[in-house]
């Protein structure tokens, strides 16, 4: 599969997307979506793939949608053709987990695009903002609820109201972010992390996803209740009996993929 807007690789069992526009500062076009989701697809589809990295270049992750290709549109083009909305989701409906490795530029929906993954690695350079309003617009593609939900409201009716950028290390400390990492190391690191997550059981790192996910979704009894219903249901897996066996046996496990 050739693309025109990403690179794509394979390192070990880690699936590797790096956005490709270094003219636009890694704008999100049409184009990059679909491409996206194609990959997206591909590493899904591959069992030897455990777990993604996306990430962009130096100076930025992705500086939000690409204004120039939008420009031009008009209400009835954005809600009839659902403007990038197929494509889009298939990021947070991603079922393996997905690293986002941003540095550089993390705006509008760049930053939507990391805060639909799993966790977010940052370097020391990472800048993250939903600068919309600049720009006449607001979040459309889940700023305001993720980022809200992440940062608390008051950071994300600033940030949103003002287009104020948040430095790597304000990042950390509002807990977007999980850690931060040299510019120099940040793919490898997010690379290492990966690998490290692709070589547990898969179906217990889906599970993980889906389990966490859900205390977006729920109320807390019910998301306790969830997970208590998932954690019994692991004792029916392989990955289980495997796990458990090698600590009492003082072995690394050998988790054979799940199934
Ligand atoms: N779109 C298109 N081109 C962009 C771009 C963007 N978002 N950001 C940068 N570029 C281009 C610049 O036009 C410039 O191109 P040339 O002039 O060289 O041809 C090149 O990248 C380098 O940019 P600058 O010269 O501006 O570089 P600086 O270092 O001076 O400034 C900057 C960097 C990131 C501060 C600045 O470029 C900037 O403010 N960019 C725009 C940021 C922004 O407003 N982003 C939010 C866009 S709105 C949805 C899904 C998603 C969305 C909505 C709905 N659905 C699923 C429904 C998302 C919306 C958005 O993200």
């Amino acid at each position: 599969m050739s693309y025109r807007t990403i690179l794509v690789e394979t390192r070990e069992n880690v699936g590797l997307i790096i956005l490709n526009r270094p003219d636009a500062l890694n704008a999100i076009s049409q184009e990059l979506v679909g491409e996206l989701a194609k990959a997206l697809n591909i590493f899904e589809a591959d069992d030897e793939v455990g777990a993604i990295v996306l990430t962009g270049s130096e100076k930025a992750f992705a500086a939000g949608a690409d204004i120039k290709e939008m420009q031009g549109k008009r209400w009835p083009d954005t809600f009839v053709d659902d403007f990038i909305t197929d494509g889009w989701e298939r990021i947070a409906q991603c079922r393996k987990p997905i690293i986002a490795a941003v540095a550089g530029f993390a705006l509008g929906g760049g930053c939507e695009i990391a805060l639909m993954c799993d966790f977010i690695l940052a370097a020391e350079t990472a800048r993250f903002g939903q600068p919309e309003i600049k720009i006449g617009v607001w979040p459309g593609a889940g700023g305001s609820q993720r980022l809200t939900r992440i940062v608390g409201k008051s950071k994300s009716m600033e940030m949103c109201l003002t287009g104020r950028m948040m430095d790597a290390e304000e990042a950390e400390r509002s807990g977007l972010v999980s850690r931060i990492v040299p510019a120099a190391s940040l793919v490898d690191e997010a690379v290492k992390t990966a690998q490290l997550i692709a070589t547990m059981s898969r179906p217990a790192a889906m599970m993980v996803k889906d389990v966490v996910n859900r205390a977006y979704e729920t109320t807390l009894s019910e998301g306790v209740r969830y997970e208590r219903r998932m954690f019994q249901a692991s004792f029916a897996m392989p990955d289980q009996r495997e796990g458990m066996a090698a600590f009492v046996e003082k072995r690394k496990p050998n988790f054979g993929g799940g199934k």
